[in-house]
């Protein structure tokens, strides 16, 4: 009988997307037997994780993901990729997504809410890759999307005039998708997302100094290879 993972429908998130399915299959063939691999999150990730299941099956290597999110570890167990986690193995490599990317590498990411984990990961992982399309290029960051900052709830108002302080022109509790109230990370915490006057290379310090900020999705400064899949 089909466990309950195995009835979960992802096929939203990987529908008609060929230049990514292109990458997918990229990042899937740098796969070695052994690996441990850092797995984020996004529609590039859905489509590496399938060519990594198929590898997985038809030529038997031996994998081990360390999943960004609850809905990324499901659907890996659905794959029947086996997970680890951070307690057992350090990353051999990762492959994640990103919102935004600037003409540095600089990124912003966070729009599913799982940045302080995509962060976690990117930092334990000595090679990154970092799957965008052009529609994520941007000049300057902060253009298409507002920097999300994970907060521990208590701190909200600290953190809503620490935020100010060190210059966000806009601050705004992210709601929940098609509920009331606010959207509640995975570990607990609520999102603000924020613009900024000025987006400077401390700004990603700046927000983290502030007490009762857990993470945020600002990534500036890292080493990352970014891969550019067609549109
Ligand atoms: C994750 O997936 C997030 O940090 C980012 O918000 C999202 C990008 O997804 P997609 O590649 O589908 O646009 O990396």
């Amino acid at each position: 009988m089909d466990s309950l993972i195995s009835q979960l429908e992802w096929s939203g998130e990987i529908i008609n997307k060929s230049g990514k399915q292109k990458v997918g299959l990229e990042i899937a063939s740098m796969v070695k037997d052994g690996d441990v691999l850092g797995v984020g999150s996004g529609s590039t990730v859905y489509m590496a994780l399938l060519a990594i299941a198929d590898r997985i099956k038809t030529e038997r290597i031996n994998v081990k993901a360390i999943p960004t999110s609850l809905e990324i570890s499901m659907f890996c167990s659905k794959l029947g990729i086996p997970l680890t986690t951070l307690f057992e193995h350090t990353p051999d490599w990762l492959f994640d997504g990103a919102d935004e990317v600037d003409p540095n590498n600089n990124l912003i990411k966070g729009r599913g809410g799982a940045m302080f984990k995509e962060k976690l990961l990117i930092s334990a992982s000595t090679v990154n890759y970092i799957i965008v399309d052009d529609s994520k290029k941007v000049e300057k960051l902060g253009t298409n999307f507002p920097i999300p900052v994970e907060v521990f709830p208590q701190a909200l108002l600290h953190v809503e005039k620490g935020l100010k302080a060190i210059g966000a022109t806009a601050v705004k509790l992210r709601p929940a998708k098609g509920k009331d109230g606010p959207i509640i990370t995975e570990n607990g915490n609520l999102i603000l997302d924020c613009n900024f006057s000025e987006m400077h290379n401390e700004l990603e310090k700046d927000i983290k100094t502030i007490t009762g900020v857990i993470e945020s999705g600002l990534f500036i400064g890292y080493n990352l290879n970014i891969l550019m899949a067609a549109n």
